[in-house]
Parts: C-alpha cells; sequence; structure tokens
C-alpha cells in the first residue's frame, strides 16, 4: 500500500520523504502547508494530527506523527541495513533518536532561526549565543562517538544516522559549528551526498 507523507518538503517532512526514498518505499506526498489552510484546519487536526503539525503519515488505517518516530517505523517496516537488526540496535536506534530532538535540536532550531530564516529584525543574538553555549557539548558527544563508531549504531548507515543527521542540518547556517568536530562534519557530509538524499531534497530545489 503506498504511504502518505502529509506535509511539504520545506518542513519537517523532508525527513520522511528522505527516509522513503532510502528504503525504496513508495510515498505519495499530500501537500499541507502551515496555518489555518493547512496544519492548523480543523479536518487535518481532527483526522490526522491533534497537535496542527506537520509532518504525520498515513499507511492504511495507521496514523502516525512525530518526524523520527514516523521513520523508525518506516525503517521497521522495509527491513534492510537501515532498519534494526536486534532488539539492542532497536533500543539503540530509539535512545539516538529521543537524544537527537533532546540534545541537539532543541539547539541546533533556534540557532538556525536566529541565524538565518527569522527576518532580521527578529532575531535575538543572546538567545543565538545561548544555544551555540549549549550545543557544543552535545556536539563532543556525537563527535566521540562518531571517531571511535564511525557511524550511530551497528558499523553502518542507518535510519539513526538519518534521523540525526536532519537535526544537524538545522546548523546549516553556522557551518563552524559543524567545522568544529571533524568526524561529524564527515559523516554529515557524507550522508547529505547519498543518492537517496539527494533525490529527496531536489524536491525542495536543492
Ligand atoms: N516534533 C515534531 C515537530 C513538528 C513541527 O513542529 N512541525 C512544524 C513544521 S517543521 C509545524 O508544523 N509548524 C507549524 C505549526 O505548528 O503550526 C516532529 O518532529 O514532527
Amino acid at each position: 500500500m503506498t504511504l502518505t507523507i502529509h506535509g511539504i518538503v520545506r518542513s519537517r517532512a523532508i525527513r520522511n520523504v528522505w527516509a522513503a526514498e532510502e528504503l525504496g518505499l513508495p510515498y505519495t506526498i499530500d501537500e499541507v502547508g502551515f496555518g489555518p489552510e493547512g496544519s492548523r484546519s480543523p479536518a487535518f487536526m481532527s483526522a490526522i494530527n491533534p497537535n496542527g503539525h506537520i509532518p504525520a503519515l498515513s499507511d492504511g488505517s495507521l496514523v502516525l506523527w512525530e518526524s523520527l518516530a514516523i521513520n523508525l517505523y518506516l525503517a521497521k517496516k522495509a527491513g534492510g541495513t537501515l532498519a534494526p537488526a536486534s532488539l539492542a540496535e532497536d533500543g539503540l536506534m530509539t535512545m539516538w533518536g529521543f537524544w537527537a530532538m533532546a540534545e541537539i535540536e532543541q539547539h541546533a532550531a533556534p540557532i538556525m532561526y536566529h541565524t538565518a530564516l527569522y527576518p532580521e529584525a527578529e532575531r535575538d543574538p543572546a538567545l543565538r549565543q545561548k544555544h551555540i553555549d549549549a550545543v557544543h557539548a552535545p556536539m563532543g558527544v556525537l563527535e566521540a562517538h562518531l571517531k571511535s563508531h564511525g557511524y550511530l549504531v551497528g558499523g553502518r548507515f542507518t535510519m539513526a544516522d538519518l534521523n540525526l543527521v536532519c537535526c544537524v542540518f538545522y546548523l546549516r547556517f553556522t557551518p563552524e559549528i559543524i567545522a568544529a568536530y571533524p568526524a561529524v562534519k564527515a559523516w554529515y557530509e557524507a550522508s547529505m551526498a547519498r543518492p537517496a538524499t539527494r533525490r529527496a531534497f531536489a524536491l525542495r530545489g536543492e
């Protein structure tokens, strides 16, 4: 059955599009954008995501939201090398996914907004700096892990890597942060150069 990814590629829905491309899963994109006509519409919030956010995934009668959880589901659905090969790997991939959101994304997102995405008048340099200071500790943890393991789990590229790369992606407007961590930089750049990544990001014109 064809999967439906609800959302637009210029949102966290790109994470799920990239995952589906990696896994070779057929999907369609239901172009739900932002605002009262999109993710905040009563119809979308009652049928798909009561939080009013994108992305969400429909797989038959199953509806999932939370981009990184969707990706872990897709990996297990498709199987193959991106999926956990054991319960232990499943636990580690879940751990890294929660960590990606709790330790990296919570700082990387405001860094991105206050560096580039908000109009200049709305940028807060002090808040930006606070998050830059805070992101170095988890980036150091990631650097140490990648230096000794190459990948997050199982010595191969898995959905754990894809999920975390999607959060490190928010540091793209501050490349000096990524460059301070050579193992992270090499892993990030290799992940962003994968054929499936390019196919997904081509949908954004990137
Ligand atoms: N933790 C959620 C965050 C979802 C989220 O905040 N999505 C943004 C777009 S990337 C959104 O829908 N913003 C519009 C809104 O909340 O109205 C996930 O990873 O899926």
